[in-house]
Protein backbone atom coordinates (compact mmCIF):
# COMPACT_ATOMS: atom_id res chain seq x y z
CA UNK A 1 0.00 0.00 0.00
CA UNK A 2 1.60 3.43 -0.79
CA UNK A 3 -0.38 6.41 0.31
CA UNK A 4 -0.29 9.94 0.58
CA UNK A 5 -2.19 12.37 2.77
CA UNK A 6 -3.12 15.76 2.31
CA UNK A 7 -4.75 18.65 4.02
CA UNK A 8 -4.26 21.65 5.99
CA UNK A 9 -2.17 21.79 8.80
CA UNK A 10 -4.26 20.80 11.63
CA UNK A 11 -6.45 18.70 9.87
CA UNK A 12 -5.12 15.64 11.93
CA UNK A 13 -2.73 14.37 9.47
CA UNK A 14 0.31 13.48 11.78
CA UNK A 15 -2.54 12.11 14.11
CA UNK A 16 -4.25 9.59 11.72
CA UNK A 17 -1.06 8.66 9.86
CA UNK A 18 0.67 7.13 12.75
CA UNK A 19 -2.82 5.10 12.97
CA UNK A 20 -3.72 4.32 9.60
CA UNK A 21 0.08 3.08 8.82
CA UNK A 22 -0.43 0.60 11.81
CA UNK A 23 -3.30 -0.71 10.23
CA UNK A 24 -1.65 -1.32 7.45
CA UNK A 25 1.69 -2.37 8.28
CA UNK A 26 4.02 -0.01 6.33
CA UNK A 27 5.59 2.81 7.74
CA UNK A 28 4.21 6.70 8.14
CA UNK A 29 6.75 8.96 7.24
CA UNK A 30 6.14 12.66 8.01
CA UNK A 31 8.44 15.17 6.41
CA UNK A 32 7.59 17.73 8.81
CA UNK A 33 8.63 15.27 11.77
CA UNK A 34 12.22 14.10 9.60
CA UNK A 35 13.17 17.70 9.94
CA UNK A 36 11.68 18.65 13.30
CA UNK A 37 14.00 16.23 14.10
CA UNK A 38 16.52 17.31 12.15
CA UNK A 39 16.37 20.88 14.04
CA UNK A 40 16.37 18.90 17.13
CA UNK A 41 19.56 17.39 16.57
CA UNK A 42 20.85 20.59 15.07
CA UNK A 43 22.19 18.89 11.44
CA UNK A 44 22.82 21.12 9.26
CA UNK A 45 19.42 19.83 7.26
CA UNK A 46 17.98 21.19 10.68
CA UNK A 47 19.30 24.46 10.73
CA UNK A 48 18.53 25.14 7.38
CA UNK A 49 14.57 23.67 7.28
CA UNK A 50 13.96 25.71 10.74
CA UNK A 51 14.98 29.43 9.13
CA UNK A 52 11.62 28.19 6.70
CA UNK A 53 9.19 26.20 9.22
CA UNK A 54 9.06 28.58 12.08
CA UNK A 55 8.14 31.34 9.24
CA UNK A 56 5.51 29.04 8.62
CA UNK A 57 7.24 28.72 4.54
CA UNK A 58 8.04 25.45 2.90
CA UNK A 59 11.47 24.36 2.90
CA UNK A 60 12.85 24.76 -0.77
CA UNK A 61 11.82 21.79 -2.89
CA UNK A 62 15.28 20.74 -3.66
CA UNK A 63 15.82 20.05 0.22
CA UNK A 64 12.36 17.86 0.68
CA UNK A 65 12.49 15.83 -2.48
CA UNK A 66 16.00 14.79 -1.85
CA UNK A 67 15.36 14.11 1.73
CA UNK A 68 12.23 11.61 0.57
CA UNK A 69 14.41 10.25 -1.67
CA UNK A 70 16.40 8.87 0.87
CA UNK A 71 14.01 7.43 2.88
CA UNK A 72 11.70 5.70 0.55
CA UNK A 73 14.85 4.24 -0.38
CA UNK A 74 14.96 2.66 2.75
CA UNK A 75 14.46 -1.16 3.47
CA UNK A 76 11.30 -0.64 5.62
CA UNK A 77 9.47 1.23 3.05
CA UNK A 78 10.32 -1.07 -0.32
CA UNK A 79 6.83 -2.71 0.16
CA UNK A 80 4.89 0.07 1.09
CA UNK A 81 4.46 3.42 3.12
CA UNK A 82 2.35 6.42 4.14
CA UNK A 83 3.78 9.88 3.33
CA UNK A 84 2.36 12.41 5.86
CA UNK A 85 2.44 15.61 3.92
CA UNK A 86 4.39 15.15 0.70
CA UNK A 87 3.73 16.13 -1.47
CA UNK A 88 2.97 19.69 -0.90
CA UNK A 89 3.69 21.53 -4.45
CA UNK A 90 3.32 20.47 -7.72
CA UNK A 91 7.20 19.71 -8.29
CA UNK A 92 7.22 17.75 -5.56
CA UNK A 93 4.26 15.61 -7.28
CA UNK A 94 6.37 15.44 -9.90
CA UNK A 95 9.44 14.40 -8.13
CA UNK A 96 7.49 11.50 -6.43
CA UNK A 97 6.51 10.53 -9.85
CA UNK A 98 9.93 9.76 -10.93
CA UNK A 99 10.70 7.72 -7.29
CA UNK A 100 7.67 6.07 -7.99
CA UNK A 101 8.38 5.73 -11.76
CA UNK A 102 11.93 4.22 -11.60
CA UNK A 103 11.19 2.07 -8.59
CA UNK A 104 8.36 0.43 -11.06
CA UNK A 105 5.91 1.38 -8.22
CA UNK A 106 2.58 4.04 -8.17
CA UNK A 107 0.39 5.37 -5.50
CA UNK A 108 -2.33 3.34 -4.41
CA UNK A 109 -5.08 5.98 -2.99
CA UNK A 110 -4.21 9.96 -2.31
CA UNK A 111 -6.49 11.18 0.76
CA UNK A 112 -7.03 14.29 1.43
CA UNK A 113 -8.50 14.74 5.10
CA UNK A 114 -10.72 18.04 5.42
CA UNK A 115 -11.45 20.40 8.37
CA UNK A 116 -13.08 23.89 9.01
CA UNK A 117 -10.52 26.90 9.10
CA UNK A 118 -11.94 27.65 12.57
CA UNK A 119 -11.35 24.22 13.83
CA UNK A 120 -7.89 23.70 12.37
CA UNK A 121 -6.98 27.49 14.13
CA UNK A 122 -8.27 25.41 17.20
CA UNK A 123 -6.36 22.75 16.98
CA UNK A 124 -3.38 24.11 16.44
CA UNK A 125 -3.21 26.83 19.39
CA UNK A 126 -4.34 24.07 21.55
CA UNK A 127 -1.34 21.83 20.65
CA UNK A 128 0.76 25.23 20.74
CA UNK A 129 -0.21 25.37 24.62
CA UNK A 130 0.81 21.55 25.13
CA UNK A 131 4.29 21.92 22.38
CA UNK A 132 5.43 25.13 22.34
CA UNK A 133 5.92 24.32 18.60
CA UNK A 134 7.62 28.02 16.98
CA UNK A 135 4.94 27.66 13.91
CA UNK A 136 2.17 26.91 16.23
CA UNK A 137 1.49 31.21 16.91
CA UNK A 138 -1.42 33.03 15.89
CA UNK A 139 0.43 34.82 13.23
CA UNK A 140 2.32 32.01 11.97
CA UNK A 141 -0.82 29.91 11.47
CA UNK A 142 -2.58 32.43 9.68
CA UNK A 143 0.56 32.21 6.62
CA UNK A 144 0.78 28.45 7.03
CA UNK A 145 -2.88 27.98 5.96
CA UNK A 146 -2.15 31.28 3.16
CA UNK A 147 0.81 28.92 2.11
CA UNK A 148 -1.61 25.89 1.46
CA UNK A 149 -4.38 27.59 0.31
CA UNK A 150 -1.81 28.83 -2.49
CA UNK A 151 0.93 26.10 -2.76
CA UNK A 152 -0.76 22.76 -1.86
CA UNK A 153 -4.80 22.87 -2.65
CA UNK A 154 -4.08 22.54 -6.02
CA UNK A 155 -2.77 19.05 -5.64
CA UNK A 156 -5.96 17.65 -4.75
CA UNK A 157 -7.23 18.18 -8.67
CA UNK A 158 -4.15 16.71 -10.01
CA UNK A 159 -4.73 13.53 -8.36
CA UNK A 160 -8.61 13.80 -8.34
CA UNK A 161 -7.94 13.74 -12.04
CA UNK A 162 -5.85 10.85 -11.87
CA UNK A 163 -8.42 9.13 -9.98
CA UNK A 164 -6.86 8.76 -6.92
CA UNK A 165 -7.85 11.06 -4.59
CA UNK A 166 -10.35 10.09 -1.63
CA UNK A 167 -11.68 13.40 0.80
CA UNK A 168 -12.61 12.23 4.10
CA UNK A 169 -14.18 14.63 6.85
CA UNK A 170 -11.57 15.30 9.50
CA UNK A 171 -13.75 16.70 12.16
CA UNK A 172 -14.91 14.87 15.40
CA UNK A 173 -13.26 12.77 17.51
CA UNK A 174 -10.33 11.28 16.53
CA UNK A 175 -11.69 7.67 16.87
CA UNK A 176 -14.47 8.55 14.44
CA UNK A 177 -12.07 9.53 11.72
CA UNK A 178 -9.47 6.74 12.19
CA UNK A 179 -12.68 4.57 11.21
CA UNK A 180 -13.88 7.35 8.28
CA UNK A 181 -10.74 6.67 6.81
CA UNK A 182 -9.88 2.86 7.10
CA UNK A 183 -13.78 2.81 4.81
CA UNK A 184 -12.13 5.22 2.73
CA UNK A 185 -8.72 3.58 1.99
CA UNK A 186 -9.83 0.07 1.98
CA UNK A 187 -13.56 0.13 -0.32
CA UNK A 188 -12.53 3.55 -2.03
CA UNK A 189 -15.61 4.69 -0.61
CA UNK A 190 -15.97 8.73 -1.45
CA UNK A 191 -13.59 8.30 -4.41
CA UNK A 192 -13.81 11.29 -6.30
CA UNK A 193 -12.87 11.94 -10.25
P1 LIG B 1 3.82 19.27 9.44
O1 LIG B 1 4.62 18.62 10.49
O2 LIG B 1 3.28 18.39 8.37
O3 LIG B 1 2.69 20.08 10.22
P2 LIG B 1 1.14 20.26 10.08
O4 LIG B 1 0.77 20.59 8.67
O5 LIG B 1 0.78 21.23 11.15
O6 LIG B 1 0.44 18.92 10.38
P3 LIG B 1 0.55 17.95 11.61
O7 LIG B 1 0.54 16.63 10.99
O8 LIG B 1 1.67 18.25 12.51
O9 LIG B 1 -0.69 18.29 12.50
P4 LIG B 1 -2.06 17.52 12.60
O10 LIG B 1 -2.86 18.11 11.51
O11 LIG B 1 -1.97 16.05 12.69
O12 LIG B 1 4.66 20.44 8.74
C1 LIG B 1 5.32 21.43 9.49
C2 LIG B 1 6.21 22.29 8.58
O13 LIG B 1 7.25 21.46 7.98
C3 LIG B 1 5.54 22.95 7.38
O14 LIG B 1 4.88 24.15 7.72
C4 LIG B 1 6.78 23.17 6.45
O15 LIG B 1 7.55 24.28 6.85
C5 LIG B 1 7.59 21.92 6.67
N1 LIG B 1 7.28 20.88 5.69
C6 LIG B 1 6.71 19.67 5.97
N2 LIG B 1 6.54 18.96 4.83
C7 LIG B 1 7.00 19.74 3.81
C8 LIG B 1 7.07 19.58 2.40
N3 LIG B 1 6.64 18.47 1.78
N4 LIG B 1 7.57 20.59 1.65
C9 LIG B 1 8.04 21.70 2.22
N5 LIG B 1 7.99 21.94 3.57
C10 LIG B 1 7.48 20.96 4.35
O16 LIG B 1 -2.58 17.91 14.07
C11 LIG B 1 -2.68 19.20 14.56
C12 LIG B 1 -3.22 19.18 15.99
O17 LIG B 1 -4.59 18.79 15.97
C13 LIG B 1 -2.53 18.21 16.94
O18 LIG B 1 -2.32 18.87 18.16
C14 LIG B 1 -3.52 17.08 17.11
O19 LIG B 1 -3.43 16.50 18.38
C15 LIG B 1 -4.85 17.78 16.95
N6 LIG B 1 -5.89 16.92 16.39
C16 LIG B 1 -5.75 16.03 15.39
N7 LIG B 1 -6.92 15.42 15.13
C17 LIG B 1 -7.84 15.98 15.99
C18 LIG B 1 -9.24 15.78 16.23
N8 LIG B 1 -9.97 14.90 15.49
N9 LIG B 1 -9.85 16.53 17.16
C19 LIG B 1 -9.14 17.42 17.90
N10 LIG B 1 -7.82 17.65 17.75
C20 LIG B 1 -7.18 16.92 16.80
Amino acid sequence: MRLVFLGPPGAGKGTQAARIASAFGVPAISTGDIFRANVKEGTSLGVEAKRYMDAGEYVPDTVTNAMVRDRIAQADAAAGFLLDGYPRTVDQVHELDGMLQADGTSLDKVVELTADHDEVVRRLLHRAEIEGRADDTAEVIKHRLEVYAAETEPLSRIYAERGLLVQVDGMGEVDDVTARLLEAIGDRAGAVG
